[in-house]
């Protein structure tokens, strides 16, 4: 499979100035025309022009309104190449596809009675001939046509400017989108779809059509997506100054999605996950997701869509700053501090360890062979820290300047993560040429810090030094511009000044490979609280005793350090019961007292509360461990859970107790719910050191629940209990929700997690389901997805997890290729384990690179996992 570079970047020969396409939507044969209007922009010797193509029957093709003649093109499985071209001239090309044969999701496809289409990142090209790269940005006129009665609304970027009916009830509407853009971000949609409908006002008084589409049954839950629209575009005006386009929006949901959802200009398409929400359905997770994502692809129209892509390479110019974007819209709308630690948990579980594995590649890549298998937790989440240092460097207002002129500057361009970085710079007068690296270089860097009080000179010395691991294809690593943020705290809790000006917290530029600071007039000694609020995506790695890390889990004013010595604490235990199960006999006296006081604390946001009181994920404990031991891991904690669960079991019987409420919507009963149910899993622990069935509150509030949110919390407590009989809740929940998708994929999904000896034969019944569906990534991700998080199970030691995980994949790939290769990932991290489960990972790998007609994707994800 062919490697595509960086470094060979060529702008495009010819430019699309407009595209008009026809299309007659049929789910068996659907014929394209297009007609594309072409002009040669660089002089120069080459005679002939490739346009992209995939799986595209060519019916005919006119040049200027004359049948080409034959000796004048050719077409492959690639395309189409058009010799000797002339400098301007129109093409018109017909072909035909097979939607409902598609089951890949990219491109036109047919699903669930919907027409629907996923151009990003290389979809255009199933569609019709064209020169499908980021750069290539035109103006769109399309047509669609199709039976009235299976699909009543027809959809295109844009604005619908005239339709009409045509023979056989079948009827059409045309659509024109002002904007030039790249086909990635072209889409189309046509079904029988209900729509709610809103209306903003925007900054300048325009009236913006708000419409949400989905199936007639659904429109109870489209309030959580319609009302984080509306915020999301207030916040965008407020926040950058960036107003809405066009005079309509449009969101469409589908349960056939390959991902979360997709920016297409004027026409989002939404996995239903991320639009559908209601009380009864939906967990409060659930909603937060709805906000976070409807606002993510709405900031995209700026970023991502007005100012575009030169190429692929630069995915993470739209991808990290709207991640950043996003995730600053969600800290705004809820809590900041329990915003940050949910962000940094979600960096350090998807992306450390990807950039600590074989699939490591730098923010900006530099080479790849399948562009789909680049929309990492790196491009996205590493990428979204990378905006957000720049923004901690520069400032509130540096930054906004920065934005301003990165809009005025490329507004309607395809442009590139220099480009940005560049208008960041000059906006602020500022010099980022060090910081660069971070773009170019793979791998998290390891802080170390070391501090000493001297009580002669009253001064503090902090010294912190950073290396880089080497990564695949970069043994050796520059030292990059750290920021940390930080703060000195004197033994009553307060936080020390720092300097002449009187600052109290600062952020400090670790550049060199070591380097060291002091602080002077310091009467007393001091604890040091570093990488507040995780200024920067690094390993940081300070010595401070149990008692300096009580102290900060109960006092620092800083959410993510607080939360942070309250997790080290937990971990330093579980590290040690990993190693010697007998050092978990008794609860340590710091971790005990730090539990403690967090339980007393019911002035504090009930959702913080709930986080201080979460000890780390396997998952976590086994990313500091040098070979993960998966079930001294498992065992460690469970033990920990019950000793907590025992030994404050009284606490956790009175949260319980005094939590409980009526369903409200708001902040304070979401972290209320959270910490009520996580009080529920604490009893449960305690059970086994007090013979009594704590289950028996499981099941009662199972029964009573009226919302998801504590129904699922319930469900699954009793159907991962590993005593548990829960077969009675399995199939009433079954049949209470079967006819709601995203239920029924809570409900795979908590199965195929359950640490219980006997879920590997569960998840073989699970896939011949009548509910399971190949076809629908959703499903296979509440299956195999679910399934390849499930610490123990999946890493079986007999490898048995790994070979059933294998044979499926491979079942996969015929399927749906970007799926599969996306869920073949866990498999690329065989070098964290012990020498049996490394065989049997690699036994899987090689599995899976024996398979016949391996698509580009997987083979990809393969070949790198396992060089
Ligand atoms: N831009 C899309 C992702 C497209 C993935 C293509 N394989 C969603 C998003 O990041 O907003
Ligand atoms: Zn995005």
């Amino acid at each position: 499979n062919a490697v595509i570079h960086r470094e060979d970047y060529q702008p495009p020969l010819y430019r699309i100035t407009e595209v008009a396409l026809n299309v007659h939507l049929d789910p068996e044969n659907t014929e394209v025309e297009a007609c594309l209007h072409f002009q040669r922009l660089t002089a120069g010797p080459e005679s002939e022009l490739h346009l992209d193509g995939e799986s595209l029957e060519l019916l005919s093709i006119l040049r200027d309104g004359q049948p080409l003649a034959e000796n004048l093109f050719r077409s492959d499985a690639t395309g189409l190449t058009l010799l000797n071209p002339e400098p301007e001239f129109l093409l018109e090309t017909r072909v035909k596809i097979h939607p409902a044969a598609n089951s890949t999701l990219s491109g036109l496809y047919f699903a669930g009675g919907q027409f629907l289409t996923q151009c990003e990142a290389e979809g255009f090209r199933r569609i019709t001939y064209y020169l499908d790269r980021p750069d290539c940005l035109a103006k769109f006129t399309v047509t669609l046509h199709a039976s009235r009665k299976t699909c009543p609304v027809l959809l295109a970027n844009g604005n619908c400017i005239a339709q009409g009916d045509e023979d056989n009830d079948w009827h059409w509407a045309r659509w024109e989108d002002p904007y030039p853009k790249p086909a990635y971000l072209f889409a189309m949609v046509a079904g029988d779809l209900a729509v709610q409908r809103d209306v903003f006002v925007t900054q300048s008084g325009r009236s913006v059509t708000l419409e949400i589409y989905v199936a007639e049954r659904d429109l109870g839950a489209c309030d959580q997506a319609m009302e984080s629209l509306k915020r999301a575009m207030r916040w965008d005006e407020e926040g950058y100054g960036r107003e809405y386009d066009l005079d309509r929006y449009m969101i469409v949901a589908t349960d056939s999605f390959n991902m979360g959802a997709m920016e297409n200009k004027g026409l989002n398409i939404f996995n239903s996950k991320y639009v559908l929400a209601s009380p009864e359905t939906a967990t409060d997770t659930d909603y937060q997701g709805v906000e976070s994502v409807i606002a993510h692809e709405y900031f995209h129209n700026w970023t991502g869509n007005r100012v575009t892509l030169r190429d692929w390479f630069q995915l993470s110019l739209k991808e990290g700053l709207t991640v950043f974007r996003d995730q600053e819209f969600s800290a705004d709308m809820n809590s900041r501090g329990v915003q940050r630690i949910g962000d940094v948990r979600r960096l350090r579980s998807a992306q450390f360890p990807e950039d600590a594995g074989p699939l490591a590649h730098p923010v900006r890549p530099d080479a790849y062979s399948e562009i789909n298998n680049f929309y990492t937790a790196t491009v996205y989440e590493k990428g979204a820290e990378l905006v957000r240092m720049i923004h901690t460097l520069l400032g509130k207002e540096g930054f906004r300047r920065g934005t301003d002129l990165y809009f005025e500057r490329h507004d309607g361009h395809a442009v590139t993560i220099e480009d940005f970085v560049e208008a960041m710079e000059e906006a602020n007068h500022y010099d980022l040429s060090r910081f660069r690296c971070w773009y170019s270089q793979a791998g998290t860097p390891q802080v170390k810090a070391e501090g000493s009080y001297d009580p002669a000179s009253r001064s503090y010395t902090l010294t912190l030094q950073q290396s880089t691991p080497a990564t695949p294809g970069q043994p050796n690593k520059e030292p990059v511009p750290i920021p940390v943020r930080m703060a000195l705290l004197n033994t009553q809790g307060e936080k020390a000044v720092l300097d002449k000006t009187g600052a109290v917290e600062k952020v400090i530029l670790l550049e060199q490979a070591s380097q060291s600071w002091t602080f002077e007039g310091l009467p007393d000694p001091v604890i040091p609280s570093l990488l507040r609020g995780f200024s920067a995506p690094v390993r940081l790695d300070i010595a401070l005793d149990d008692q300096a890390r009580s102290f900060l889990a109960g006092v620092d004013d800083d959410p993510f350090n607080r939360w942070e010595s309250a997790q080290e604490l937990a971990l330093k235990t579980l590290l040690s019961g990993v190693k010697n199960h007998q050092e978990l006999e008794v609860l340590p006296a710091a971790l005990k007292q730090a539990l403690s006081a967090t339980l007393k604390q019911s002035q504090m946001d009930p959702a913080f509360r709930a986080e201080l009181l979460t000890l780390p994920s396997e998952d976590y404990i086994g990313e500091q461990m040098p070979v993960i031991a998966v079930d001294a891991i498992h065992r460690a904690r469970e033990t920990l859970l019950d000793k907590i669960g025992a030994h404050f079991h009284d606490e956790w019987l009175g949260l319980y107790q005094d939590l409980a409420g009526a369903y409200e919507r708001d902040g304070a009963s979401i972290g209320r719910r959270r910490l009520r149910n996580m009080a529920l899993s604490y009893l449960i622990h305690s059970d086994h050191s007090r013979h009594e069935d704590m289950t028996l509150h499981a099941r009662q509030q199972y029964v009573q629940a009226d919302n998801m949110t504590d129904r699922l919390a319930a469900f699954q407590l009793l159907v991962q209990h590993p005593k548990h009989d829960a077969e009675d809740i399995l199939l009433d929940f079954y049949q209470k929700w079967q006819d709601y998708p995203l239920v029924i994929d809570k409900w795979f999904a908590i199965q195929a997690m359950a640490p219980r000896p006997d879920t590997l034969r569960h998840v073989q019944h699970l896939l011949v389901h009548p509910a399971f569906d190949w076809k629908v990534p959703n499903r296979v991700r509440a299956v195999l997805g679910a399934f390849s998080m499930n610490p123990t199970l999946f890493h079986a030691a007999d490898g048995s997890g790994y070979a059933f995980f294998a044979e499926q994949i491979r079942r996969l790939d015929d399927i749906n290729p970007q799926t599969a290769a996306r869920l073949a990932t866990p498999l690329s991290r065989w070098q964290r384990y012990d020498k049996v489960r490394q065989q049997g990972m690699m036994n899987a790998l090689q599995l899976l690179a024996a398979k016949a007609k391996l698509s580009r994707d997987l083979a990809e994800v393969i070949q790198r996992s396992y060089p």
